[in-house]
């Protein structure tokens, strides 16, 4: 989500965002109209490291910092999603964490359908989502959209259809509240993996 909106800021698609893109942005989702003093102070306040440019990493930390802005760059439904960090699952809902990346979530829901993000600093609304099989330990889960990174492969592909095998007990220590998931080894460079 806030990829998108940083990719659709970045006009000339130079992979940073200046003045003037940001100028664009601001006048775009705020009612009144920035005076040159007020978008150089902001810029000033995003360009961090005062290269001249906004580059995302400055773009991330300035929208979340202010909530406000969270709410009118992402919407209120995302600025009010919490990252998968700290996501607590509701009944029905279980958590696992692959033993290979301590920091993916693979969340599973008991309408067969899951959400998985590669790093725990994402929201699951933004990562990939599916439909999953499940028989005793084993799961096979199939991707359906690819949310953000939507050029990791094509969800039609079933070559991106994979067999894991889920724990049965509770972690614990700093992943309390997940259960440990085994992955196939073959996962390389794909959604599974990144
Ligand atoms: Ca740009
Ligand atoms: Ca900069």
């Amino acid at each position: 989500m806030i990829l998108k909106v940083f990719m659709e800021a970045d006009a000339n698609e130079n992979g940073t965002i200046e003045r003037e893109e940001l100028k664009t942005i601001m006048n775009a989702i705020s009612a009144d109209t920035l005076s040159d003093e007020q978008l150089d102070t902001m810029f000033a306040e995003t360009d961090t490291d005062e290269d001249g440019s906004v580059d995302y990493g400055e773009w991330v930390a300035w929208v979340f910092e202010d909530k406000e802005l969270t709410v009118q760059m992402l919407g209120e439904e995302y600025a009010n999603e919490v990252k998968a960090k700290a996501y607590k699952p509701a009944s029905g809902e279980t958590l696992y964490v692959p033993e290979s990346k301590a920091k993916a979530r693979l969340l599973l829901r008991e309408d067969q359908t899951f959400s998985y993000v590669s790093s725990f600093s994402a929201r699951f609304s933004e990562g990939v989502q599916g439909t999953y099989s499940r028989e005793g330990q084993q799961i096979t889960v199939s991707p359906t959209h690819f949310g953000e990174f939507s050029d990791i492969g094509n969800a039609e592909e079933p070559s991106l259809v994979f067999t894991l095998t889920l724990g049965d007990q509770p972690l614990t220590g700093k992943n309390e509240g997940c259960f440990s998931m085994t992955v196939p080894e073959d996962v390389e460079n794909c959604w599974l993996d990144c």
